[in-house]
């Protein structure tokens, strides 16, 4: 037995796990007690890690259309081809779609592969759709993309703004360090502004719900407010910025009034805000993709920034404007220039900085110009221009907004590559090529988190199948257009040590981004590599922006004018995109967790209470969500945080795993115009119920994408997969059709038949094993309880297996929605618990265990004792 330190592949916080093996197996994982970001902590998809590894759903081998072939041939392939393209449409045809997953090394040789000895700068990355904003606002602020904040502010700031961020769900650890700084410290003050009521808002002192949008109008509001009351710091703007007269001009008619109007807030509310914003020295405002994920988003994050840099809180301890980054390496991403309009190491396209980055890399076809930005990237593609296309770590058939044009794209594209570590995402199955690749555990690189800190992911088991490390492949190809001595690395060791060269090369105090005092790590060293936050140069501080120097060409720090814009009024109703707590973007690694995927099991769409009175729709009925793009099919899930007139749809679906697909293909491809972000958390769209005719349950061992349905969804169970139908098809005609999908053949069947009720209940049985077993119904109450269903795969076949027909075997607790993940805790258990007396958070995990680890469920405890006690008073 021994343990490994490591780093989570999920979020941007970063966490340090320690992973314990035995025999070559992860056996289990917990937080690393020394790494800074979470001294111990995890979440629990860190705490899952180790139920994601092993070959289930796995790419094993290079495949070209579906046929295995060898890594050689692969890597022939894809050279040839990519040569080839270039030669005859040149290198505008060809293009690298990277990805925040990727390890800084293999972003750094795919990076300097096509920028370097390509000619073109076609390398984007899935950031794109996450943090481009907040880079783009960085850089007009401060000349650079830097991220002044760590969470020791978010921790020591006495007010805590969190913009457009669920971080309860989506930056658990970070959320957990904010609860127990908040409980330290009475007086720490937090503020969510959020267009829903979420689980963050369990710690929040203020909530304010805003229109959807609407925050660059608060933002500007506060900048006039805080003028008008004398409370700028006028020596910081003095000695360390500019442009606070043109800043201040463009926001001199946002007045109350306006920004009452815009938002919808109370005035008692933005009253409040501005009052405690005006007050408060130490205070961080922290925001994602509320922000970001908009056609104005640099702009959000500018309004932001030019109200800390007007009062001078930045650079300081407990104050800054802090963008929290989503993936596990997004940061690392931009360090090495994996967005199509930077070069490489905090360098863009100058001509001086062209010609630093083409003598260092000794580069023989250098990209002199930006290239094409996610979007525009796949809109060329769609439209004939892009003929090749190499995409890594990412799933953009599912996140890409508008999804048909994107799957026109990799239809009309000549040539795709795909990398990914799981077989059958929505993407792969549009490629030419699938190259199999490593994945966590068995990778070894760095990534860099939300707080500048670099730490190393390790490999701790063997790579499954044939699959191989990103940068290795990339390398090999190199080496097969005749670039062998410019990607000669014996590993990422070497790699690494070249990118920190680069960041202090020539650099002379004028680029933020400088490793160069890790550029002479050996390999030992690499491999025992701490976590450390950048920069990391002999003579340079680690504090960036404390001493108020900038990296503009003054040297001092830009209020960028800001005039707020709205989006367009929908005409139906207002679509908002995001996360939920237990799942992972496209679920091609935590979708095949059953404990995962019991916290919100099918895909569901959220409506508020009275729209759904509005358009009589009962909670677990089907409602469809359509513009003029598509429609999209889910759950009603009746949602009391959400506002009139806006609904919310979950990101983590694909045709993989439901009838629905990707949300996003009712999300219009429109963009920032700075940082090419897609407006993602914004579309216009109608509340349609759906009527079937039969409603169904289904256990299966087969793992299954089903067709022509009204909708389906699946989730993994022990043993098997459950499957929720429903269709316009009778009970009968629907269980025909399923058997056909399943391929059911010569299994034994039993089955029931009531035909006036028109129930239907079938078990395929082989092996004295339960294979299958179908129960349907016209109406959804009709089915029998999921998790008797649930446990369908593990239980022993009864001496009577015609029993099972039943539906339900006593004994076995339906414990409704996995609310607790880390202890297995259901909904119901915990009601009951409220039921006989535990009346508080401590008192539940004391009796259930729930609450008790990593926390992330305490927002939904407390709101289940507050529904509760609510129910005793009436
Ligand atoms: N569990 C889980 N955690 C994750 C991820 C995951 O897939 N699953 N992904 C990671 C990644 S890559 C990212 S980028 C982060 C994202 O982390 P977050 O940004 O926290 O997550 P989201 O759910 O996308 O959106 C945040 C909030 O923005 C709100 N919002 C929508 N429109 C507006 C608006 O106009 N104004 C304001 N103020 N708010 C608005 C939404 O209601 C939502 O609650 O999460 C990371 N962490
Ligand atoms: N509507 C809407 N759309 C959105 C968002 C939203 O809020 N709303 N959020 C956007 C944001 S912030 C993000 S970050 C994106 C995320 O969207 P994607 O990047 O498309 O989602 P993932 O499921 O994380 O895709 C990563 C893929 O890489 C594979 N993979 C994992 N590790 C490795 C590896 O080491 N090497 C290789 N080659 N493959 C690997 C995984 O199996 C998976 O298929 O979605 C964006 N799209
Ligand atoms: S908070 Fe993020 S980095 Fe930490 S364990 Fe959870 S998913 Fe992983
Ligand atoms: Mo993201």
């Amino acid at each position: 037995m021994s343990f490994c330190n490591t780093t989570c592949p999920y979020c941007g916080v970063g966490c340090g796990v320690s992973a314990e093996l035995d025999q070559g197996n992860v056996i289990a994982v917990m937080g690393d007690g020394n790494h800074p970001a979470n001294a111990g902590r995890l979440c629990v998809k860190g705490t899952a890690l180790a139920e994601t590894l092993g070959d289930e759903g796995r790419l094993l081998h290079p495949r070209a259309k579906g046929q295995t072939v060898s890594w050689d041939e692969a890597l022939d392939t894809v050279a040839a081809k990519l040569r080839d393209t270039r030669d005859r449409h040149g290198p505008g045809s060809i293009a690298f779609y990277l990805s925040g997953q990727l390890l800084t090394e293999d972003y750094y040789v795919a990076n300097k592969l096509m920028k370097g000895f390509l000619g073109s700068a076609n390398v984007d990355t899935n950031s794109r759709l996450c943090m481009s904003s907040a880079v783009a606002a960085y850089k007009r602020a401060f000349g650079e993309d830097l991220v002044p904040c760590s969470y020791d502010d978010v921790e020591s700031a006495e007010l805590l703004v969190m913009v457009g961020s669920n971080a309860a769900w989506t930056h658990p650890v970070v959320y957990q360090r904010i609860v127990a700084a908040k409980r330290a410290n009475p007086n720490k003050r937090v503020v969510v502004v959020d267009t829903r009521r979420t689980a963050t808002c369990d710690a929040a002192d203020l909530h304010l719900q805003i229109q959807p949008g609407s925050d660059a109008f608060l933002f500007a509001g506060l900048l006039n407010h805080l003028a008008g009351s004398r409370l700028l710091d006028d020596a910081y703007i003095e000695r360390h910025t500019e442009g606070l007269e043109a800043a201040l001009a463009a926001v001199a008619g946002i007045d109350r009034a306006h920004v009452l109007s815009a938002t919808g807030l109370s005035e008692s509310v933005l009253s409040t805000f501005y009052q405690w914003f005006g007050d408060t020295e130490k205070t961080v405002t922290l925001y994602s993709q509320g922000i970001n994920q908009s056609s104005t988003g640099t702009d959000k994050c500018n309004a932001i920034i030019n109200c800390h840099l007007a009062t001078g809180r930045i650079g300081k301890p407990g104050a800054g404007p802090f963008s929290i980054t989503g993936q596990p390496n997004a940061m690392g991403g931009r360090e090495v220039g994996g967005l199509a309009n930077q070069l490489a190491a905090h360098m863009d396209f100058a001509d001086d900085e062209v010609d630093r980055v083409a003598r260092f890399w000794n580069a023989s076809d250098m990209a002199s110009s930006p290239g094409l930005k996610a979007v525009d990237m796949f809109q060329a593609a769609a439209d004939g221009k892009i003929r090749f296309l190499w995409i890594m770590a990412t799933n953009p058939a599912v996140s890409l907004p508008d999804t048909a044009m994107v799957k026109a794209a990799l239809e009309r594209c000549d040539f795709v590559v795909v990398s990914d570590c799981t077989e059958d995402t929505d993407t792969a199955r549009r490629a030419d090529m699938v190259l199999p690749a490593a994945g966590w555990g068995e990778k070894d690189g760095t990534v860099t988190n939300s707080e500048r800190v670099i730490s190393r992911q390790r490999s701790l088991v063997a790579a499954a199948g044939e699959a191989r490390p990103d940068w290795w492949m990339v390398t090999e190809v190199a080496r097969r257009l005749g670039l062998g001595a410019h990607f000669d690395y014996d590993g990422p060791a070497a790699i690494f040590r070249e990118h920190a060269a680069l960041s202090a090369f020539e650099n002379n105090g004028q680029r933020a981004f400088n490793i160069g005092g890790l550029s002479g790590v050996s390999d030992a060293e690499y491999r025992r590599l701490a976590p450390v936050r950048w920069p990391v140069a002999p003579g340079v501080s680690s504090e960036l922006l404390a001493d108020g120097h900038y990296f503009t060409r003054t040297g001092k720090a830009q209020l960028v004018p800001i005039v707020p814009r709205l989006p367009p009024a929908v005409e139906h109703h207002a679509l908002n995109t995001g996360r939920l707590r237990d799942q992972w973007h496209t679920m091609t690694r935590t979708g095949r967790v059953p404990r995962l995927s019991r916290h919100r099991d099918f895909f569901s769409i959220g409506v508020s209470p009275a729209d759904a009175r509005a358009a009589q729709l009962e909670e677990g009925e089907l409602v469809a969500v359509a513009n003029t793009q598509g429609q999209v099919t889910g759950l009603v899930t009746i949602d009391e945080g959400l506002a009139d007139g806006q609904v919310f749809a979950p990101i983590h679906w694909s045709e993989q795993f439901s009838s629905a697909g990707a949300i996003s293909a009712l999300v219009p491809a429109l963009t920032d115009p700075h940082s090419g972000q897609p407006q993602s958390k914004f579309a216009d769209v109608q509340i349609l119920a759906v009527a079937v005719n039969s409603w169904g349950r289904l256990f299966s061992r087969r793992e299954t994408r089903l067709q022509g349905l009204a909708y389906w969804s699946r989730i993994p169970v022990d043993g098997g997969f459950l499957y929720l139908v429903a269709d316009h098809a009778t009970p009968g005609a629907l269980a025909d059709q399923l058997k056909q999908q399943l391929e059911i053949g010569n299994e034994r069947s039993i089955s029931y038949l009531d035909a006036e009720n028109q129930t239907l209940r079938e078990l395929y049985l082989r092996d004295e094993q339960l294979q299958h077993a179908f129960f349907l119904h016209p109406a959804r109450a009709g089915l029998p309880p999921q998790a008797w269903m649930a446990a369908l795969g593990t239980q022993a076949l009864p001496d009577k297996p015609h029993t099972l027909l039943a539906g339900c075997t006593p004994g076995i607790e339906n414990a409704g929605a996995l609310v607790c993940s880390c202890w297995e805790v259901g909904e119901n258990s915990i009601r009951t618990a409220i039921g006989e007396g535990a009346d508080s958070v401590e008192a539940l995990g004391e009796k259930l265990r729930c609450g008790s680890q990593c926390g992330s469920c305490i927002p939904e405890l407390r709101q289940m004792l507050a529904e509760e006690k609510k129910d005793c008073a009436a």
